[in-house]
């Protein structure tokens, strides 16, 4: 009998599904091969149904002899390893996205003489329905807050991008690529003090306060699925905090971050301009409290070292790392205005010698030239790129407006800068999340 293998990410199973697995099982005995969680998460979306459910779930389809678990959507490893005779798929995957993996599955299958057999791929619009719902159920608070934990005990390391809008929400939720075969995308959206406030064209002082930085959040959640990991600043006084710690939670974020600085906020790449730390005591006080007030496990809250920025050296920030885990940071986030990043990878290897999990976050603003995979290698678990996309928006903006004015009318700009206004008017879903 022939050995026929598919491959499944679906958490919403519909009669399309069982009847693809009916026909290959009409080929000969039918493996199926089940993402994992994290497999997904990177592909379309994180699963409604987790990774055991749903091996459960097919393993029992008619027609489905066994099922195997699928680490990647790249099929290679797993098909060198079971070699089916042939695999089946929905004849959707010859354009758009899929049609890298699918010419990786044609190339594979050609190194031992298996055979692709492609079903007509037909549009299911109820089934269509189903995964626009499951994709919006993501949104709601309880689906997205527990989401960051999620995905921290999946992966090794996550990757994050800063949304200040609506728009930008949309572009981090969106944004994928096919990469050696597999598919990238970012895990969750940073909302940076710096991006909210200069979008609103303010300095980076904590001058925008929460109600406006609920408002940012709140455009954000309308529109995008993916979990938030909110730049508190420094967290203001405590009783503030506590409030702005609730109300988060209750809305859906996923994580506060905060910074152990006092006084007049100055954004930390700035340079020496007279920053002072809080005291250990006073910061360890603030996330005790924060802690305090939480409702679930979902919600973390991640203390910022600034013993690097404000030049401590790294007996402090290792000391306060100690500190602030002890008095229930969820995470520490160690910063650094320096290209060069031994002062990171110093302290990633110092803090991970005396704690394996609490998660590490970086922001390689500066340190821009390493990889995720060495941060990862490095024991970081969050990495955020906390300000590319106003800083990629500014200067296109500002070139189209000197464009119109050297032109006195805007032929050239349209032309040469402005995307169509016809892809402007389909760009944003009619539809609400
Ligand atoms: C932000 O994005 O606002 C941050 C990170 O706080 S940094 O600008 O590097 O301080
Ligand atoms: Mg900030």
């Amino acid at each position: 009998m022939k050995q026929v293998f598919l491959s499944m990410s679906t958490d919403v199973i519909h009669n399309g599904h069982i009847k693809i697995i009916a026909r290959a099982a009409t080929l000969g005995e039918v493996t199926v091969g089940v993402l994992t969680d994290e497999a997904v998460s990177e592909y379309k979306r994180f699963p409604l149904v987790p990774f055991e459910e749903r091996c459960e779930i097919i393993e029992n389809i008619k027609g489905v002899a066994r099922v195997v678990r699928q680490d990647s959507v790249d099929y290679e490893n797993i098909l060198l390893e079971l070699k089916p005779d042939i695999v089946v798929h929905g004849d959707d995957w010859r354009t758009g996205f899929q049609a890298p993996i699918r010419q990786r599955v044609i190339e594979t299958l050609a190194t031992y003489g298996g055979e692709l057999v492609e079903f007509p791929y037909t549009i299911n619009e109820s089934a269509e329905a189903l995964e626009e719902n499951a994709r919006r159920v993501l949104s709601l608070p309880d689906r997205r807050r527990p989401r960051l934990r999620q995905l921290l005990s999946l992966k090794q390391l996550i990757n994050v991008i800063e949304a200040h809008n609506g728009l930008t929400g949309l572009i981090a939720e969106t944004a994928k690529v096919e990469k050696d075969g597999d598919v990238a995308q970012f895990d969750a959206m940073w909302i940076s003090s710096l991006c909210d406030s200069t979008a609103k064209g303010k300095p980076d002082t904590e001058l925008v306060d929460t109600t406006s930085r609920l408002d940012t959040i709140n455009e954000i959640l309308e529109v995008t699925t993916k979990p938030i990991i909110l730049d508190g600043d420094s967290g203001g006084p405590i009783e503030h905090f506590q409030f702005f710690v609730s109300t988060l939670e209750r809305i859906g974020v996923s994580a506060i971050i905060i910074e152990d600085k006092t006084g007049m906020k100055r954004n930390s790449l700035f340079g020496d301009v007279g920053q002072s730390q809080d005291t250990v005591e006073a910061f360890s006080e603030k996330i005790a409290a924060g802690k305090a007030v939480l409702k679930t496990p979902d919600f973390m809250i991640v203390a910022r070292i600034e013993s690097l920025i404000l030049d401590q050296g790294m007996d402090d920030a290792l000391m306060r790392a100690r500190a602030y885990v002890n008095a229930g940071a969820d995470g520490v986030m160690i910063h650094s205005r320096k290209k060069d990043p031994s002062e990171i990878f110093e302290f990633c290897e110092k803090f991970r010698a005396e704690d394996p999990h609490t998660p590490i976050v970086v922001v390689p603003t500066t340190f821009n030239a390493v990889t995720e995979a060495e941060f990862g290698e490095r024991g970081v678990n969050v990495v955020i790129y906390a300000n590319h996309l106003i800083r990629a928006a500014f200067p296109a903006m500002m070139a189209t407006a000197e464009s119109i004015l050297t032109n006195s009318r805007c032929k050239e700009a349209d032309e040469e800068l402005c995307m169509p206004i016809k892809d402007v008017l389909t760009l944003i879903p009619e539809v609400s999340q």
